[in-house]
């Protein structure tokens, strides 16, 4: 059980009775799960546009992309927890010396990783289903995760129609015949983007979800953290997302209160209502962090103020709020006095879960985001209606 000091880290002067926002937020962002994807194929095959049909819109371009190398480019995007690596100028010119660099560069990439989080978890190499037939390269790139032991999934691309449909036919064969084992049919047949074949006959997007089927399925059971990054990032398959984020959230829910446990069992001077704000502050940085959710440091003080004020009565159970009601800027409002680690303990409980349904309330199910309304209070008020705590 870690001790609620780690869990709160430097976000929290003890002294003052402060928690700092953003290191808090920056903490929860550190402190998330993290998947490594590489996706690999020749140029022009669709991996962006296949990145930011799973992934949403603005990845590839938010991403702040990193040339390692002359073939590898890291995207790293911390709110979503993940790291996408994309292989470069793969052409089919030239292609022997650029396979021979690109495997170069990837040997290097991962001897320099230091832990597992530098590793790609998982790989997909794309190929384009309205090519003419399976290149060496492609095939070239499928060796470069399996020497490596990396999970990988093989996606066509472009699948657009009977002919395509009858290209992956006959990719599969091929490919089988040296991988069958390791890929042991991880093939997927995606249309990324809506494919206009005239101005009446559009095919549409599909082939997604099953990615993510696929994807989820490949994970060996030790990488459990990768798999949940990943499904809480991906937005093909929502319901499968909200439930990867709630279960992150239950996690720093459950992490959190044994923290205000430990503080409510030590003999803190004055009082132990600004740490266990502190630890609750947190906690919700921590959700909104799962949930991919930003709000401003302004609007999160609104309601960080709103929730405490919520729960003030019931951090001190029934007893007289005291005088000693002291405001702590940005962790709430509180009140002076002892409160035990089992109070503690429930009431962090039962103010996680009470949030993590207010956020489910903010859902939407069609986009995969939680979209905060303008004026707090309408949050706190679905707070009020959710939060259940009987001393
Ligand atoms: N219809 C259809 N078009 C696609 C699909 N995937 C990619 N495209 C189109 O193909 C073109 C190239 O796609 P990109 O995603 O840029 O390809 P890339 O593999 O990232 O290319 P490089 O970064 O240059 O290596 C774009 O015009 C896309 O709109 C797909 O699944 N279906
Ligand atoms: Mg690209």
């Amino acid at each position: 059980m870690s001790d609620y000091r780690d869990f709160l880290g430097d976000s929290y002067n003890e002294e003052s009775g402060e928690l700092d926002q953003r290191k808090a937020k920056n903490k929860a962002l550190n402190e998330r799960e993290k998947c490594n994807i590489i996706i690999c194929g020749a140029s022009g095959v669709g991996k962006s546009t296949l990145i930011n049909a799973i992934f949403g819109e603005e990845v590839v371009e938010a991403g702040a992309g990193m040339p390692v190398t002359q073939h590898l480019q890291k995207v790293t995007i911390p709110e979503k927890g993940i790291c996408l690596w994309d292989t470069k100028g793969i052409e089919a010119e030239n292609y022997q010396a650029t396979m021979a660099s690109l495997k170069n560069e990837f040997r290097q990439a991962i001897d320099n990783a230091t832990d597992d989080s530098d590793l790609p978890h998982i790989g997909w190499v794309c190929i384009k289903a309205s090519s003419d037939r399976v290149e060496d390269r492609d095939l070239t790139l499928i060796r470069l995760l399996t020497d490596r032991k990396i999970p990988a999934v093989v996606v066509f691309t472009r699948v657009t129609g009977k002919a395509e449909r009858e290209f992956v036919e006959k990719a599969k064969l091929i490919i089988d015949k040296e991988f069958k084992d390791f890929l042991s049919g991880a093939y997927v047949s995606v249309n990324s983007v809506p494919y206009e074949i005239d101005e009446d006959m559009v095919v549409k997007v599909k082939g997604l979800e099953l990615l993510t089927e696929v994807t989820e399925s490949r994970f060996p059971t030790g990488k459990k953290s990768a798999k949940n990054a990943f499904l809480k990032a991906q937005r093909s398959k929502v319901e499968k997302r909200l439930a990867a984020m709630k279960d992150g959230a239950k996690k720093w829910v459950h992490i959190a209160s044994a923290a205000a446990g430990t503080a409510g069992a030590s003999p803190i001077p004055g009082s132990d209502a600004p740490i266990i704000a502190a630890i609750q502050s947190t906690m919700i940085y921590k959700i909104n962090t799962e949930f991919e959710l930003d709000a401003d440091n302004s609007k999160m003080t609104s309601i960080l103020t709103g929730i405490m004020g919520v729960t003030a009565l019931a951090q001190v159970g029934k007893a007289v709020v005291s005088n000693a009601l002291k405001f702590i800027p940005g962790a709430g409002t509180l009140i002076g006095g002892a409160i035990s680690a089992t109070t503690a303990i429930a009431i962090t409980e039962a103010v996680g879960h009470a949030y993590i349904s207010v956020l489910e309330k903010f859902y939407n199910p069609e986009t995969g985001e939680v979209i905060f309304p303008e004026n707090s209070e309408r949050i706190i008020s679905v707070f009020k209606e959710v939060f259940s705590y009987k001393k």
